[in-house]
């Protein structure tokens, strides 16, 4: 059964997120669609790209799929893992992705929409940003997602209290491009993502993918890296990991315990 939705009018492609039975959580499966819908668009050239959810979602993403995480042992969010290469593809593909959000995004769908290329979201929308909810580490390019799409005082807000932010206030970081009433969310987002199909594909293409490189230049020495992936690897091999994914699984407030 299609997790997903795609169309395509003129140069405009749209991939829809649509299993709400799990809140359109970030699987292997859904992703594998998305990916494959954008390699689809890429191959036809299409100029511009929403991603949205069905009309009036009340839950845009649950964000990772939990229960395809690991217990432990092992990093949770590595370079294949399938969020990783769902972020890769949007960074990647050679033309404006445009993230059209309505409802809550959750925990790596928020890094989905915030490494999306624009971001038009109704009034209600909400991003939160949850590894500490379950005791995940976050992992160094999921970091720079979130640190490219805002400054560090707000990423350090959405990562250490995991609370949702309103569309109203990601706006005025900068964290967003529009909040648009719901009514108009459509026409507004397939509006700019016509006038965009208008322009020089290759011109915006070179420059999305130098924007990449200068946004992923961070120097970072290869025993800064060992350092933070030693670190991370604490994390994951953690009670509070494991007690993260349990409590989630089990439908309960996790008890952390700081090991
Ligand atoms: C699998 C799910 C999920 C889900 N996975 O509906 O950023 S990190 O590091 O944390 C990263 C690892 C990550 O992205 O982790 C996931 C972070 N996501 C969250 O913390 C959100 C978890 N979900 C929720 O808080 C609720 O489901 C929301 C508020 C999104 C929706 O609540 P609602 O009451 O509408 P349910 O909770 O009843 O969920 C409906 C079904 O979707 C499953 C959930 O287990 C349930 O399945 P069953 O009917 O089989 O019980 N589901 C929801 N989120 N992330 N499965």
């Amino acid at each position: 059964m299609a997790l997903t939705n795609t169309n395509v009018d003129g140069n405009v492609g749209t991939i829809t997120l649509n299993n709400p039975e799990k809140r359109n959580a970030l699987s292997d499966a859904l992703v594998h669609e998305v990916v494959e819908g954008l390699r689809d668009f890429s191959a036809r050239r299409l100029r511009a790209v929403i991603l949205r959810a069905m009309p009036g979602v009340k839950v845009w993403s649950a964000g990772h799929d939990v229960g395809e995480l690991p217990e432990g042992r092992r990093d949770p969010l590595g370079w294949d893992d399938p969020l990783r290469h769902l972020i890769r593809e949007i960074e990647d593909f050679p033309a404006p992705v445009i993230a059209m959000i309505e409802g809550t995004v959750w925990g790596g769908a928020s890094e989905t929409v915030f490494a999306c290329d624009l971001i038009v979201a109704s009034p209600e929308a909400t991003f939160a940003v949850t590894p500490a909810k379950l005791g995940v580490p976050y992992n160094v390019t999921g970091m720079l997602t979130f640190l490219n799409a805002a400054n560090i005082r707000i990423v350090k807000e959405l990562l250490f209290t995991a609370k949702p932010m309103t569309a109203a206030r990601a706006e005025r970081a900068g964290a967003i491009n529009y909040v648009v009433p719901a009514a108009e969310l459509e026409s507004f987002t397939y509006g700019l993502a016509n006038d965009i199909a208008l322009l020089a594909p290759l011109s915006i293409a070179v420059m999305k993918e130098q924007l990449r490189v200068l946004s992923g230049a961070h120097p970072v020495s290869p025993r800064g890296f060992e350092r933070v992936q030693g670190l991370r690897r604490t994390v994951y091999d953690s009670f509070d990991y494991g007690e993260g994914i349990s409590a989630f699984r089990e439908k309960r407030r996790p008890v952390f315990r700081g090991e």
